[in-house]
């Protein structure tokens, strides 16, 4: 069902490293061409960290792990690509259309291809307000069922962070912050929020990521990596700037697969593209910490 590039296929039959890596972050999260530019310089960071990395998308209906350089421009650009979450993915391959994964998505696909580590910004979550909009991203659910280990920066506070840590709670998702007490924002190092385990080494981690296997826990882990504090923007800063977007969502009664990718828009605009920065600061972060992590788990297990 899915096809790999040549570089994937052979690092996984080898039991080598290999890093996933989503596509509505590329399609849907950040304008053109800085996302092209985001999406090569994840590839190249997991690469110069000793794996392979994976870039997951449908194109043409085909489910694929591995992309070109042509593949990437594509979805940076092409206004028809789909965000696809795991709702949509029987669809876009029925029709043959071009999709770019949610992390729910591409964790299910990751999974299927055999790939353990994943590495992205931010989560979905439980919208502010869900309690009446019912609006909770399937990435939660995608987590409560599928093994794989999702590396990010915690979860921005355009979501209800509260409820977001309860219902990863009560699905059994074990989350572990790197380094740090408090469960990260995104764009803040800070929530407000404890971190539900930490942890202060890759070793741990892989040690984390093995024991849950051996233990038959089915879930996904959520590995949080607070941004770098040169490149944080604070709480108290982007607090406002994310209850203007909220109030902009609202006026314009905006809702469903549209409501994250308009509030990220709202935002660079809001901060003068100072949001974005930030943004693909945390996602190299994470991409070192993920290509570490993948390489720690591939060596305990060859072991
Ligand atoms: N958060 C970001 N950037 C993103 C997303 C979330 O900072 O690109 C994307 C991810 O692909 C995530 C999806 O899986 O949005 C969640 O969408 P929804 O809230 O509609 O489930
Ligand atoms: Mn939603």
């Amino acid at each position: 069902m899915i096809q790999f590039n040549d570089e994937v296929r052979d690092a996984l039959a080898d039991g080598r490293p290999v890093v996933a890596l989503e596509s509505t972050i590329i399609s849907h999260g950040m304008p053109y061409p800085d996302n092209v530019a985001m999406a090569t310089e994840v590839e190249a960071i997991v690469r110069e960290g000793g794996a392979t990395p994976a870039t997951i998308a449908v194109l043409g209906g085909v489910p694929r792990a591995g992309l070109t350089e042509a593949d990437l421009d594509l979805l940076a650009s092409d206004p028809g690509v789909a965000k696809v979450s795991v709702r949509d993915l029987a669809h876009v391959v029925a029709r043959r259309g071009h999709g770019a994964t949610t992390v729910a998505a591409t964790m299910r696909l990751a999974a299927l291809a055999g790939i353990d580590v994943f590495v992205t910004g931010g989560l979905g979550g439980v919208h502010r307000g869900a309690a009446e909009t019912f609006d909770v991203s399937a990435d939660l659910t995608e987590l409560a069922v599928t093994p794989v280990t999702v590396v990010c920066a915690g979860v921005k506070s355009i979501l209800d962070i509260a409820l977001t840590l309860e219902v990863l709670e009560t699905n059994g998702v074990p989350v572990l912050v790197h380094g740090s007490d408090e469960f990260p924002a995104f764009y803040s190092r800070t929530s407000g929020y404890a971190a539900p385990s930490r942890s202060d080494s890759v070793e741990e981690l892989a040690a984390t990521v093995a024991a849950a296997r051996s233990l038959g826990l089915t879930s996904g882990i959520v590995v949080a990596n607070p941004v770098p504090e040169a490149d944080e923007i604070p709480a108290a800063e982007i607090g406002a700037v994310i209850d203007h977007a909220l109030a902009d969502l609202g006026a314009l009664g905006i809702g469903g697969k549209d409501v994250t990718p308009y509030l990220l828009k709202r935002i660079v605009e809001l901060t003068d593209g100072a949001s974005l920065v930030t943004n693909i600061a945390l996602v190299r972060h994470n991409a070192r910490l993920g290509a570490a992590l993948a390489v720690a788990c591939a060596a305990a297990t060859g072991a």
